[in-house]
């Protein structure tokens, strides 16, 4: 079982899933912003892992599928990633892999899942983000592969190869959760639709609001004992509070609307692993998309919003 007041931190610095370069300087914002002396200031035991390393990944020889960008790069970091991860949740600690862009759930979610499942644990997936990332190389417009990573978790065709060896350990569209999204391409949309997948979007969020959503996310989680992996892309935030990420779409989650997930999460005590993807600190202003993800995970690890200290923007000067 997992010790909610371990965690272990992986940078997993891959750009090469998204068109604009920078998501690689992400592990490294995060960890500037604090995330380790936060996370302690909660009582946390924070293990921080460094950066995952690619040496000796045994070169690849399966054929390049069409329409899947920098495919030999993404596979090698997935193919270290995911044996990562398995271990990671084995050790009882919750993983909190640092990305990078969302390429790397491919592997981060494939370890994870293959641990729960050796335990008879189902793993559900949580996927925070203003995209579905539900493409193949069959339906994607851009050929970009982090907007592939909630297909291949859920055992869709099409990048069969790029595990290797690492067993693949899917999960069914039935426990995958989309939520935040608010932009979908059109082939993408029909094999959602068609995989009847569960989708929470800004849509149905401004109309029900996010407690009730989250809730319903929760309970089927619970009603069958499983475990819960957030995916939290951070583009599903307005841009107005994140911009620093590679795909801004105007109409995301307002601030309270996201640390309200996170309390919501941790009040559940389901969670188990968390990717923090999307950062781009070249794209940032000052730090504050990086700051913004901190205090989430602050939220989402038990941060209280009655014990949050007033911000010191607001005691003094700026230096
Ligand atoms: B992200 C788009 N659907 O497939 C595509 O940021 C965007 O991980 C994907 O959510 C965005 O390239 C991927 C147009
Ligand atoms: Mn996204
Ligand atoms: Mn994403
Ligand atoms: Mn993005």
């Amino acid at each position: 079982m997992t010790d909610r007041r371990k965690v272990a931190l992986l940078g997993v610095p891959i750009d090469m899933g998204a068109s604009q370069r920078g998501t690689l300087m992400g592990p490294a914002a995060l960890r500037t912003a604090g995330i380790t002396p936060v996370l302690e200031s909660l009582g946390i035991d924070v293990l921080d892992h460094g950066d995952i390393a690619l040496a000796g990944v045994a070169p690849a020889t399966d054929a390049i599928p069409a329409k899947a960008n920098n495919y030999r790069d993404i596979q090698t970091w997935i193919r270290a990633l995911s044996p990562r991860a398995y271990d990671l949740a084995r050790s009882g600690a919750i993983p909190i892999f640092l990305g990078g862009d969302h390429s790397l759930s491919m592997g981060s979610i494939n370890g994870v899942a293959r641990y729960w499942h050796e335990q008879g644990r189902e793993l559900f997936v949580l996927w925070l983000d203003a995209h579905a990332d539900y493409n193949t190389p069959l339906t994607t417009m851009t050929a970009n592969m982090h907007g592939m990573s909630a297909a291949f978790v859920c055992g869709e065709s099409g990048l069969d190869g790029l595990l290797g060896d690492e067993p693949r350990a899917s999960i069914p569209p039935a426990h995958l959760d989309l939520f935040g999204i608010h932009s979908i391409d059109p082939l993408e949309k029909k094999l959602v639709q068609d995989r009847r997948i569960a989708v929470a979007d800004m849509r149905a969020i401004d109309e029900f609001g996010v407690a009730v959503l989250i809730h319903r996310v929760i309970e089927r989680v619970r009603a069958r004992n499983g475990v819960l992996h957030l995916s939290f892309d951070l583009d599903v935030l307005d841009p107005g509070i994140a911009p620093g990420v590679g795909t801004t779409v105007p109409g995301g989650a307002t601030y309270r609307e996201a640390h309200l997930v996170m309390e919501l999460l941790y009040d559940s005590g389901l969670v188990g692993s968390v990717d923090i993807v999307e950062l781009n600190p070249f794209l940032d202003e000052r730090g504050r998309t990086a700051r913004v993800a901190v205090e989430l995970l602050a939220s989402l690890f038990g941060q209280q919003i009655t014990d949050r200290p007033t911000p010191s923007n607001t005691l003094s000067e700026p230096r």
